[in-house]
């Protein structure tokens, strides 16, 4: 792993775009990195690009992305913890998009097709029954953490304001050619961007999520609103959400415009 061969800084000697350096080369690198000789890592990183991502690793993620597809289904839950387990401080990290002070007059912005845009407040989003999780936050950089979020199920979110559909009906499960293939989600500033695809975005453990460890989330968590996808990795859990539209086509994604994989699920 590339992060075992730099000197171990403290956390905030290390300039940004040196974390975003180590991010691009390490991830997908974890197993092979130290085993090929420089020989192959040429060729890998100098070989036509494919859907953004370098060709040679294009096999292995699709059977990522054949995975991350099945989750749509109650079956695949991932791991729980007691609540006690959970960081007393959950590690902070990524600050595109959030680095002006929230908008005062923050709302959330959903877009509809043919239809004025659809403004909440955090207080409708909490009119919505409350789901808490404890669960192994991992980030693609290396670390991971057991969590504390509490917010509400996107999906019951979508059915009680009849989004995510062509019809403008509520997701129906037994009419899946109705749903968007996609959800798309932005910071009010567009500095960060994430594209979801639907199954993921209907899991059971998918949250908005207001609350960290019990309390409101803070500013570098993501206040006041953002979204908690445990089956994805960090990069996908959009801290300070603004706009969230729907999309057959994927829609942008910050980090996949930068090489990951689009989809990087667990
Ligand atoms: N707006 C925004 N959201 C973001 C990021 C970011 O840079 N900006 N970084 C992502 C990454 S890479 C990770 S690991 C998690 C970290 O969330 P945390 O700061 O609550 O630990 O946020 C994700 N969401
Ligand atoms: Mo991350």
């Amino acid at each position: 792993m590339s992060h075992s061969t730099e000197p171990k800084l403290p956390e905030s000697d290390i300039p940004e775009s040196a974390i975003r350096r180590r991010m691009i080369k390490s991830f997908g690198w974890f197993t092979l990195a130290s085993a090929i000789p420089v020989g192959v890592y040429e060729w890998i990183t100098h070989s036509p690009k494919l859907l953004g991502t370098k060709k040679p690793l294009r096999r292995v993620l699709d059977v990522n992305q054949q995975i991350a597809k099945t989750y749509f289904s109650d079956t695949h839950l991932v791991p729980t913890f007691p609540v006690e387990d959970a960081a007393k401080k959950a590690r902070v990290n990524g600050f595109d998009g959030i680095k002006t002070p929230i908008p005062e007059d923050w709302k959330l912005q959903i877009d509809r097709r043919d239809n004025q845009p659809l403004l909440l407040t955090v207080d409708d989003i909490k009119a919505l029954p409350k789901h808490e999780i404890v669960y192994e936050f991992k980030c693609i950089e290396g670390w991971s953490q057991v969590q504390y979020w509490g917010g509400v199920r996107l999906s019951d979110f979508l059915e009680k304001y009849k989004l995510g559909t062509k019809s403008g009906n509520s997701p129906n499960p037994d009419n899946t050619d109705d749903l968007f293939n996609y959800i798309g989600m932005e910071t009010p500033d567009k500095g960060y961007y994430v594209g979801i695809d639907m199954e993921s975005a209907m899991h059971p453990q998918t949250l908005l999520a207001y609350e960290l460890n019990g309390q409101p989330i803070t500013a570098p968590h993501g206040a006041p609103l953002r979204l908690i996808i445990p089956v994805k990795y960090g990069v996908k859990n959009l801290k300070r959400i603004g706009r969230i539209f729907f999309a057959d086509e994927r829609p942008r994604d910050f980090w996949a415009e930068r090489g990951y994989d689009y989809y990087v699920g667990l």
